[in-house]
């Protein structure tokens, strides 16, 4: 606890600007979920709310230039990353100005700009692209960092053990972020995965370097994957973490879904009561270098751009149907 103080005293800009990602995630969702009966999001969306102190503490961690992957569930990996809220939102309405040319939808993000390279909803199907990046980073020698994000589900992949060997086997700037939110859809770990076995575990088995952490708080998270990524850098080899965390929310979709039966509304209390937003402020009001006031603004001014985007895109025209068949495969949407 005094050590978490001492850090946001040393580090109050970093303290903040994990709060001001983890908000801008956690309201951006809060209104998707909103206006998604008004159907005009007419795309699947997987919210990430509860999640958001893993996305926000690794992308405050990368540089601009390093690379970031994502899966079904991106949103809070992009915006964290820098990717443009209008840009997202826009691609959530299927408009041209969206990120993909309103052609991908929430699961089909990219952000070039700030190397935001792209999700896809094929479980696993995003760790090679990954290692594939850190392979060209190690030939061109460009001291960047490959980050792919996934959940526990991908660990069910033939493709996953390849893409970890294949890291390990070369040496590769690869980080590897392991989000165990204990559920694959509406399985939980203990029917997809032998009980008692760990996934870090499994993958320092392999000769991975690796960590397991607490998901749900910012800072903890900051700090195990800031000596990584420097060790990383060093071309000492990828590294490979597990965080435990849990999504609120149903599967795909607005809703809340404990009413169905595959969880507990005790395990679900017990996870809301660890809320990694109000964790975070709880700890950045007490460390009393942040006032409730800063607080307040960070809230307004993420509201207010919260609220742009969607006029932006709601005002955004389709695209065009002549352009169907446009930028799907070997254009870039950027
Ligand atoms: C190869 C493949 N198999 C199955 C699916 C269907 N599917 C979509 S999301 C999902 C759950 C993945 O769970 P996890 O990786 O833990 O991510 P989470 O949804 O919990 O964030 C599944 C099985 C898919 N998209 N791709
Ligand atoms: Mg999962």
């Amino acid at each position: 606890m005094v050590f978490m103080d001492n850090f946001i005293k040393r580090n109050k800009k970093i303290a903040l600007e994990l709060f001001y990602k983890m908000s801008k995630i956690r309201f951006t969702e809060e209104k998707i979920a909103e206006k998604y009966s008004e159907e005009k999001m007419r795309c699947p969306t997987h919210l990430y709310t509860g999640q958001e102190a893993i996305a926000a503490a690794v992308c405050t961690l990368l540089k601009r230039s390093d690379f970031v992957i994502s899966t079904h569930r991106s949103h809070g990996h992009y915006l964290a990353k820098g990717g443009d809220l209008n840009k997202m939102i826009a691609e959530i309405y299927g408009k041209v100005t969206g990120c993909s040319k309103g052609k991908g939808g929430s699961m089909h993000l990219i952000d070039r700009r700030v190397n935001f390279m792209g999700s896809t909803a094929i479980v696993a199907g995003t760790i090679p692209v990954a290692v594939g990046l850190g392979l060209s980073i190690k030939l061109h020698k460009t001291n960047q960092v490959s980050c792919v994000f996934f959940g526990d589900g991908a660990v069910e992949e033939g493709v996953f053990y390849e893409s970890i060997n294949f890291a390990i086997l070369k040496k590769l700037p690869v980080l590897f972020i392991c989000e165990n939110n204990r559920y694959s859809v509406y399985s939980p770990l203990k029917v997809r995965q032998p009980e008692g076995r760990n996934i870090y575990e499994m993958v320092k088995a392999m000769g991975c370097a690796t960590d397991f952490g607490d998901g749900n708080d910012a800072l903890g998270v900051y700090e195990k994957v800031k000596p990584a990524i420097e060790s990383i850098r060093k071309g000492n080899g990828p590294f490979f973490f597990e965080f435990a965390t849990y999504r609120w929310r149903e599967h795909c979709g607005p809703n809340y879904d404990n009413d169905i039966g595959y969880r507990s509304e005790k395990e679900f209390d017990f996870w809301k009561k660890k809320d990694p937003l109000r964790l975070l402020e709880e700890k950045l009001l007490r460390s009393s270098v942040v006032k409730r006031k800063d607080i307040e603004t960070i809230d307004e001014n993420i509201s207010q751009e919260v609220e742009a985007a969607f006029e932006f895109a709601e005002k955004s025209p389709f695209p065009e149907k002549d352009d169907v068949f446009k930028h799907l495969y070997n254009e870039c949407a950027q």
